[in-house]
């Protein structure tokens, strides 16, 4: 028997996962005891990530869809008609009829080849799940200091005296982190967590602030009102690492705390406490997450956060700084390879004529398309317009995650082509053409990013039955199309990022192979021993100083109506994963919630006469869905909360979106709550 090595296939915590291999086989896992970020811990995800290995629904040769059916083919048939379908559309509409939708669930490598295929094809119109997640903190914090990423490793939360959590509930959705913040809190850490829910992160709270949906800048800057006004800000850190300083002064003149509390309607001497407790620690950290950036307001959320880090001194020191926890097990890596339709690889604006044409020389190329592409949202308009043509989908599955489904269906329906590319039939590649089965995480080699920019290598544990990696498929409908000669190996193209990426020149498959933690980019040369903190001397910003951006309360796009009296908010539970395809069907997970189900507050279902377990329709202006209901504390009333793990939640929410960086307002829309589904309880 041997242990190989490899990284958990979840979420962006990126705990390291043994496989145990006998005789070919993965019998078992290996706890990796001596991970300095995990200790050997797995949440109930990460346990059952096996179950995915050898699952009786995993697609297993390549498919086309004809009348009625689908009808097995071989791979040189399969990749034939994908190069000759995508071609056919380039050459009649353009390149920009052509949308590329990459993976965060997929290595580094991979991410990087496929947003070069896009590129070299003529297009940036290649985007994936970052821009549904933490566009806005991309879009923000470079901005604000210069990078979008987490400023510091999640152990050293244990070093802070104060953490502020806006948004993240990490005690289901990257559980290792709760371990770290409960390490701090048993230092005396001062814990704050402002969520509408009371969700298990907020039990971790000392001081807990459910303030109402869409009303984090509120808070925030009334914090910073009473900062300012009680003169706790550190005036040694703002004049010497930033600037804007005076702009946001400013602007918060005529703010205070007593507007905050009608915004959010949080209790004033609560928010006093918070601004208090953030401002005097010595070391204060922000965590935040989906319930900051996925308003139509997020970047603004974002740079909110950012303000009060900076007003307070608490970057670029242990135990401070800002924590975007990032959602996929790569999602990091899938953005910091370029898969986004404004940046290339190593955020380098497609605008940038410099950066770019560097680029296309390495590519063998005098130039590449300067125009930034459409996003996943705008590509499934244009989808609709028919503007886009062809899509080709590697490893998400916008038919369930995508808002205003509605509209996403009609726009892949409309697709004269669609290739999806996944381990399972999922409702997007039900819709496909043409579908190719594609090995999981423990079936190749390659590297993944995690939230902590801790980049780690993975090693093939098994040899894959009947489907190819992401990597070999690209690498073969590249030399089919002639953009290449030959396919690669993951080492071969790590090596080709860091000529690329600078922040991952250092990091070579050889140094990753001999590490068990990992690397953390920037890491900019082999002898580097890369960054675990940044921001310490200098932010990443072009003159090394951090930006004030001020910002002010924007009421959120969909209030509550006579009509649709509730408001909405989607997210997650701990033991289903994003769209299901990784959780409904894996029955260890599927168990806690076979079907979906409806938080209402005991108010509100006693208004509306609904008991515990009853089947209930909620509708919004755009669809509705049945549910069970849940009645719970946990919601404030006039609230109702749905997991998105099954489809139909996303009929309801709306497309709006924020105007810089094209996230879809998940979290805030209005409903209304009906009794009565049509299959009783
Ligand atoms: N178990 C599990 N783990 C996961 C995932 C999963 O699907 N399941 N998905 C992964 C991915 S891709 C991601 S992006 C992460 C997401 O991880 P999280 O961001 O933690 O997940 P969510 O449940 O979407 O949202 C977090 C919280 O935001 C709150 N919220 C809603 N509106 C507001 C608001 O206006 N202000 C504030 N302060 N809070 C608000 C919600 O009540 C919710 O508790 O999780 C990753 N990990
Ligand atoms: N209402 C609502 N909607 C949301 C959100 C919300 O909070 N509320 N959150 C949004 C967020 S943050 C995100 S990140 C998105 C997630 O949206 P998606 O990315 O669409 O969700 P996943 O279910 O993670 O889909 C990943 C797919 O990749 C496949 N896969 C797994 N491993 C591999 C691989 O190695 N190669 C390939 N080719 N495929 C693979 C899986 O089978 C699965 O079908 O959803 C967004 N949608
Ligand atoms: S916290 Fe995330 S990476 Fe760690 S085991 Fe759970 S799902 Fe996997
Ligand atoms: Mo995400």
């Amino acid at each position: 028997m041997k242990v190989v090595p490899t990284i958990c296939p979840y979420c962006g915590a990126g705990c390291p996962l043994g496989i145990k291999v006998s005789n070919g086989e993965a019998i078992g896992i290996e706890y990796i005891t001596d991970h300095p970020l995990t200790k050997g811990a797995l949440c109930p995800k990460g346990n059952a990530a096996l179950e995915i290995l050898y699952h009786p629904n995993r697609i297993r040769s390549p498919m086309v869809r004809e009348r009625g059916g689908w009808r097995e083919i071989g791979w040189d048939e399969a990749l034939e008609l994908l190069a000759r379908r995508l071609m056919e559309v380039k050459e009649k509409h353009g390149p920009d009829a052509l949308g590329f939708l990459s993976s965060a669930k997929a290595t580094n490598e991979e991410n990087y080849l496929f947003q070069k295929m896009a590129r070299l094809l003529g297009t940036n119109n290649v985007d994936h799940c970052a821009r549904l997640c933490h566009s806005p903190s991309v879009v923000g914090l470079r901005k604000a200091l210069g990078s979008g990423t987490m400023t510091n490793p999640i152990p050293d939360l244990a070093n802070s005296r104060c953490i502020f959590i806006l948004g993240s509930n990490f005690a289901e959705n990257h559980p290792i982190v709760s371990r770290w913040v409960l390490e701090a809190k048993d230092r005396g850490a001062f814990v704050i967590v402002a969520d509408p829910r009371y969700t298990p992160t907020a039990q971790l709270a000392n001081l807990y602030l459910p303030l109402r949906p869409g009303t984090n800048i509120a808070l925030l800057n009334g914090m910073m009102a009473v900062i300012l006004r009680e003169g706790l800000a550190d005036f040694q850190f703002i004049a010497q690492r930033t600037k804007g300083f005076e702009a946001l002064r400013a602007s918060l003149s005529d703010f205070s705390v007593e507007k905050a509390s009608e915004i959010t309607g949080l209790n004033p001497a609560d928010i006093v406490t918070a601004a208090r407790a953030y401002a005097r620690s010595e070391a204060s950290a922000i965590i935040y997450c989906m319930g900051v950036t996925q308003h139509a307001t997020g970047t603004d959320n974002v740079l909110a956060c950012a303000n009060l880090a900076l007003m307070c001194g608490q970057v670029g020191r242990p135990g401070t700084g800002l924590f975007p926890l990032r959602g996929q097990n790569n999602v990091q890596g899938a953005s910091d390879m370029g898969a986004l339709a404004d940046l290339l690889p190593g955020y380098v604006p497609t605008t940038d004529d410099g950066g770019r044409r560097r680029l296309a020389s390495l590519w063998g190329r005098e130039d590449l398309p300067p125009k930034p592409g459409l996003t996943v949202v705008e590509m499934m308009e244009a989808a609709i317009e028919g503007k886009i043509k062809a899509m080709y989908i590697m490893g998400e599955n916008p038919a369930v995650s995508d808002p205003k489904a509605g509209d996403t269906l009609k726009a892949l329906e409309k697709l004269e082509f669609l290739a999806v590319q996944d381990l399972f039939l999922t409702e997007t590649a039900q819709l496909a053409h043409l579908v190719l089965p594609v090995a999981c995480w423990a079936e190749k080699s390659g590297s993944y990013t995690s939230t902590e920019r801790r980049v780690q290598w993975s090693e093939k544990a098994v040899e894959p039955q009947g489907v190819l990696s992401d990597l070999e498929i690209i690498g073969l409908l590249g030399k089919k199309i002639g953009l290449w000669d030959k396919t690669f190996s993951p080492e071969e193209v790590l090596r080709e990022i860091g000529l690329a990426i600078p922040a991952y020149r250092g990091i070579t498959p050889e140094r990753l192979k001999a590490s068990t933690e990992g690397i953390f980019w920037p890491c900019p040369d082999q002898s580097h021993p890369g960054t675990p903190i940044l921001h310490r001397d200098r932010f990443l910003t072009p003159d090394g100083k951090a930006n004030f951006y001020p910002v002010s309360h924007q009421p959120p796009k969909e209030e509550p109506s006579l009509n649709f009296p509730l408001i909405m908010t989607t997210g997650r539970m701990v033991a289903h994963y994003n769209s299901g395809a990784l959780s409904r069907n894996i029955l260890p997970l599927s168990r806690y919630a076979p079907s979906l189900w409806v938080e209402i507050n005991p108010q509100d279902a006693e208004e509306m006469g609904l008991v515990e377990g009853e089947r209930v329709r909620i509708s919004s202006p755009r669809g509705e869905v049945e549910a069970m209901v849940r009645i719970s504390e946990k919601v404030i009333p006039g609230l109702i909360f749905l997991p998105f793990h099954f489809p139909g939640v996303n009929f309801l929410t709306l497309k709006e979106l924020d105007p810089e960086a094209r996230i879809p307002a998940y979290k805030v829309s209005a409903c209304r709550v009906e009794k009565g589904g049509s299959h009783g309880v």
